[in-house]
């Protein structure tokens, strides 16, 4: 029963590149290329290695804004690094080569992979000066496992001390994978606990990505899709008591993985890819966000079809996309005052076809909105 489900999820995303393909006619548009697994998937215990560490985070490197060819607009760009922190993932317990992330992840940290059976340990190591821990949600742990500190204490990993380290130790349980139905993977999110609002605001955020162990790879990936990206959607608070009244919206930094006003690099895919977003977001009350794609739809939680997930303070999401309309694309938060403060960057479909399409006007003056 659960493998006739699965088989249909899977016939219904090959169905949506077969349209695609009696639609355009590109070349060389493949059917998936990775059936379902010959052999069972072997569960086992994955090792992790993370170190939280200090850093000067630039929300816009590029000094401006590529999408609309503008300088950054006032208030939110007149000042765009601040002192961060964020999970970073080395090698091995040595704690000295890291391991090398995409750009489209920004400030998130790590995606831990885990799929159903397995056990992760996740070797923390506190390298900044404040007390940090590692939360996760939707993996199974005991309590000196949970990364979250009560009063009294419960001990473990409830707070590792600034140089400290501590091996987590979490079960990717049945309740941790998809269901029937659902995407082949889900995402999880992961952050500090000690407390929690301000460290999810310095930049200690990650996810968890949980594959059925029908479409796991041996590294943990789906196998039915063709490349993966994840977005996280918040609004950094970089307030502190003594900012003044006139400088808070400044610091409020509407960003995708930390970089507002299209500096988000990396979001590129060929015609005809699979392509999976995981979306999550944190925050507080203002973090209700709706990610919108132009120029494709996105099937979401294997459910219904859509250009615009809703998603708000510690939601968890997947959108699979059949990547078949060639061009640079809008991807913007749909809340008005939210995407006006830079909360948008563009994806590119590389291939044939319609080229991109292009502003006629820049009017940028007063009152004036691209959306
Ligand atoms: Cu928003």
């Amino acid at each position: 029963m659960i493998a006739f489900a699965k088989r249909e999820t899977r016939v219904l995303f090959g169905a949506a590149v077969l349209a695609a393909a009696c639609a355009d006619q590109p070349a060389g548009l493949a059917p998936p290329s990775n059936p379902q697994r010959a052999s069972p998937y072997i569960a086992h215990t994955r090792i992790y290695y993370l170190a939280a560490e200090d850093t000067n985070w630039n929300y816009a490197p590029l000094g401006r804004d590529p999408v609309y060819d503008r300088s950054l607009p006032a208030p939110w760009g007149t000042t765009t690094v601040y002192a961060k922190a964020r999970y970073v993932q080395y090698t091995d317990s040595t704690f000295t080569a890291r391991v090398p992330q995409p750009a489209w992840q920004g400030i998130l940290g790590p995606m831990i992979r885990g799929v159903v059976g397995d056990t992760l340990k996740v070797v923390f190591r506190n390298r900044t000066s404040q007390p940090l821990s590692i939360h996760p949600h939707g993996v199974r742990y005991d309590p000196a496992d949970e990364g979250a500190v009560y009063d009294p204490p419960r001990g473990g990993g409830d707070s590792v001390s600034a140089g400290g380290t501590y091996t987590y130790t979490w079960r990717v349980v049945p309740e941790s994978g998809p269901l029937p139905g659902e995407p082949s993977s889900k995402v999880w999110l992961y952050h500090s606990h000690v407390t929690p609002d301000v460290e999810v605001y310095r930049g200690l955020v990650g996810t968890i990505v949980v594959t059925d162990p029908a479409y796991a790879r041996d590294d943990g990936s789906p196998d039915d899709v063709t490349r993966e990206f994840t977005t996280l959607w918040l609004i950094f608070n970089e307030n502190t008591e003594a900012t003044p009244d006139s400088l808070q919206e400044a610091n409020l930094k509407h960003s995708i993985n930390g970089y507002f006003f299209g500096n988000l690099p990396g979001l590129t895919m060929n015609r005809g890819d699979r392509v999976r977003w995981y979306v999550v977001a944190l925050g507080t009350e203002t973090d209700w966000h709706t990610p919108h794609w132009h120029g494709e739809t996105i099937l979401v939680e294997g459910k219904t079809y859509n250009d615009v997930i809703e998603v708000g303070p510690a939601s968890m999401k997947v959108g699979d996309m059949v990547a078949d309309n060639p061009g640079t694309w809008l991807l913007h938060c749909h809340v008005g005052d939210h995407m006006m403060a830079g909360m948008y960057v563009t994806y590119t479909v590389a291939g044939s076809g319609p080229p991109p399409p292009v502003a006629a006007t820049r009017d940028t003056g007063p009152g004036w909105s691209p959306f």
